[in-house]
């Protein structure tokens, strides 16, 4: 356990689906949360938990709240696709004040990526971690944003993060892509208390968030034994009733990032 563990845990979305998941598994563990969501936070809070209303573009109130904390989970901001102006707020300017805090208070950053970072990556290929990004749409793009952000303030300022490129993360898989892209609720909570939990990281790590599916053959090498992490479920169980559940439409089923690489999609070769 490092000293920064021990401090308290600021999470950003967390009213949103992932961060009512890691509240619970957080809280669960004894850990001091302070919430925060632009949303209200829908359930009875746990022990050890405070929440505060704060928009991420709100740099000042997202300093003041991450005073004294030693890792932030930045779980906030638009988590799908959407038009370019809904998503330069909160994922770019929030991020920067994400990473401001983080500076400031010396914390370690989590961040929830995505697979739609390196969406438009063919399915019959296997990514190691340090592939090309290739966002499939302005919500992938703020995410591979993201990751370059935390890449420069480690070099300038030496704040270590975790890159998290969650694939489908829920409670159950519910297509054919998701017999790959999985993630279930309980590994992810596994992953988040070790990226907490794990000693120094000398820099930043990038882990790609899916379960140990047998379908999973896209995503290969990451950092995932500096934090002492594997996943232990698997979405295989489900592959009777989803395998033949697929879009049909070849764009969508051709590239990782799925039905994302199929919106607006307007290249005829
Ligand atoms: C994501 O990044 C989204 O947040 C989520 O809603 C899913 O669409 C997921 O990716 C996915 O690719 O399945």
């Amino acid at each position: 356990m490092t000293d920064a563990s021990q401090k308290p845990i600021l999470l950003t979305g967390a009213s949103g689906a992932l961060g009512r998941v890691l509240t619970r598994a957080l809280a669960a563990e004894g850990f001091t949360l302070k919430l925060t969501d632009i949303a209200p936070f829908p359930d009875p809070l746990p022990a050890g938990a405070s929440f505060t209303r704060v928009d991420l573009n709100d740099g000042v109130a997202l300093l003041r709240l991450a005073e004294g904390c030693g890792t932030i989970l930045h779980f906030g901001g638009v988590s799908v696709e959407r038009p370019f102006e809904e998503v330069i707020g909160p994922n770019i300017r929030g991020l920067y004040h994400v990473y401001e805090a983080a500076r400031r208070e010396g914390a370690r950053v989590v961040f929830a990526s995505s697979n739609h970072s390196i969406g438009f990556h063919e399915r019959s290929e296997t990514i190691d971690a340090d592939c090309d990004f290739l966002p499939d749409g302005y919500y992938g793009l703020s995410k591979a944003y993201g990751e370059l952000m935390g890449r420069l303030y480690w070099h300038k300022h030496g704040v270590e993060s975790v890159f998290i490129r969650i694939g489908s993360a829920r409670e159950e898989p519910d297509d054919a892509r998701m017999l790959a892209s999985w993630l279930s609720f309980p590994d992810l909570s596994r992953l988040i208390v070790r990226t907490v939990l794990a000693d120094k990281l000398g820099g930043c790590c990038v882990i790609w968030g899916a379960s140990a599916n047998a379908r999973m053959t896209w995503w290969g090498k990451d950092d995932r034994e500096k934090l002492g992490w594997a996943p232990r479920d698997a979405a295989d169980g489900f592959a009777g009733q989803l395998a033949g559940k697929v879009s049909g439409n070849p764009v969508i089923e051709r590239y990782m990032g799925g039905p994302y690489c199929g919106i607006e999609y307007s290249r005829k070769d």
